[in-house]
């Protein structure tokens, strides 16, 4: 594909220089634009199979966006839509979905926390993030992807990927479907605390891997929280949980030498305290006392959902070799 046809439908300063591919995200593909003058952007394509109404991810973003940006006057601290000539903020070429945004200079983006102080500035990032959105007009926003953290409904969903076995690979993972299968009961206590009254849903991010948000270079303080296409409802818990299951991990997502993966303590600590203070005060005793829940959470419903796809032939999640889902 021709990126310079796409490049040009947008609104940006000069003649672009180089355009390479960047990141390292499971669902988007993303290409870093130089100009002339110096200026970068990301120009990503959206994915369709998971995003099903794009238009809807970008409404929430430019609402999102605009009342983040009332609450941080830093410009490098909000992501910043680019508008096409046209005055969209998105174009659709060949049927492919493509955005731009300013590139957020002077930047860190950490697959892992290097230590418990970044990982607290991630922590103080995303916490901020829901304190900031606590007053956002919840009504205006889309589910862009329905049920996301529904890890009951994910729970159904794997076993219907089990039962269709659709790339035959059900019987070389019978041990990790019955590790699965002896966990239904616990997939559903978050939305029993919360038909209970003890845990609401907010805005949340639905995302907060470390690389989805991004440091000070120099002072490796919180920057900017980006990959916004899934600011939904949703738990403050897992907000914090899916940080945990990823970031205070010893070892990478697909490390395959279990023997490596460990929970750190010392920064399960660092980002709860990251979190709460983030936080300022919104998060209700209940929902304190619930965050170990919602790490053990994510990290079941995240393993449910790669080997879900795993069963169904690797259609969700890019995949670099045929046994990555398992591996995650
Ligand atoms: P995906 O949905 O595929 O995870 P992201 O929006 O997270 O896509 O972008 C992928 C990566 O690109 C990020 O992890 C980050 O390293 C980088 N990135 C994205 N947007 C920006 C930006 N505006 N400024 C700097 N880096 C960015
Ligand atoms: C995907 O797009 P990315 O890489 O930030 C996924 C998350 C998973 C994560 C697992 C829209 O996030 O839900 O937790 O991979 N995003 C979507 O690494 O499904
Ligand atoms: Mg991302």
């Amino acid at each position: 594909m021709e990126l310079i046809k796409i490049i040009e439908k947008f609104d940006i300063d000069s003649t672009v220089t180089s355009c390479s591919t960047f990141g390292s995200g499971h669902i988007n593909s993303t290409y870093l634009i130089v100009t002339k003058s110096g200026k970068r952007y990301t120009l990503q394509s959206l994915n369709t199979n998971v995003f099903k109404k794009p238009e809807q991810v970008m409404s929430n973003i430019c609402k999102v966006t605009e009342f983040l940006k009332t609450k941080n006057h830093n410009s490098r601290s909000t992501m910043n839509p680019i508008h096409t000539k046209d005055g969209g903020v998105y174009c659709i070429i060949d049927n492919k979905f493509w955005r731009m945004y300013d590139f957020i200079e002077d930047s860190l983006c950490l697959e892992l926390p290097e230590n418990e102080d970044d990982f607290h500035e991630c922590a103080l990032a995303f916490g901020t993030f829901q304190k900031h959105l606590n007053d956002f007009p919840v009504d205006e926003l889309y589910e862009t992807i329905p049920e996301f953290h529904n890890t009951p409904l994910r729970y159904n969903t794997f076993i219907k990927a089990v039962e269709e076995n659709l790339s035959n690979r059900a019987s070389l993972v019978l041990k990790e479907i019955e590790f699965v299968k002896s966990r239904k009961s616990f997939c559903s206590i978050l939305y029993d605390y919360n038909k209970q009254g003890k845990l609401p849903f907010r805005v949340t991010h639905n995302d907060t891997k470390s690389n989805n948000v991004l440091l000070d270079a120099k002072t490796r303080k919180a920057l900017c929280v980006i990959d916004l296409d899934t600011i939904m409802p949703g738990f403050s818990v897992t907000d914090f949980g899916d940080a945990i299951r990823f970031g205070a991990s010893t070892a990478a997502e697909d490390e395959k030498d279990l023997n490596k993966v460990k929970l750190n303590l010392k920064l399960y600590e660092a980002y709860a305290k990251g979190f709460i203070k983030g936080c300022g005060g919104l998060l209700a005793e209940d929902e304190i006392m619930l965050l170990p829940e919602g790490a053990k959470m994510m990290t079941l419903e995240c393993g449910i959902r790669f080997l879900t796809d795993y069963l169904n032939g690797d259609t969700y999640f890019k995949t670099s070799y045929p046994e990555h889902n398992l591996d995650r």
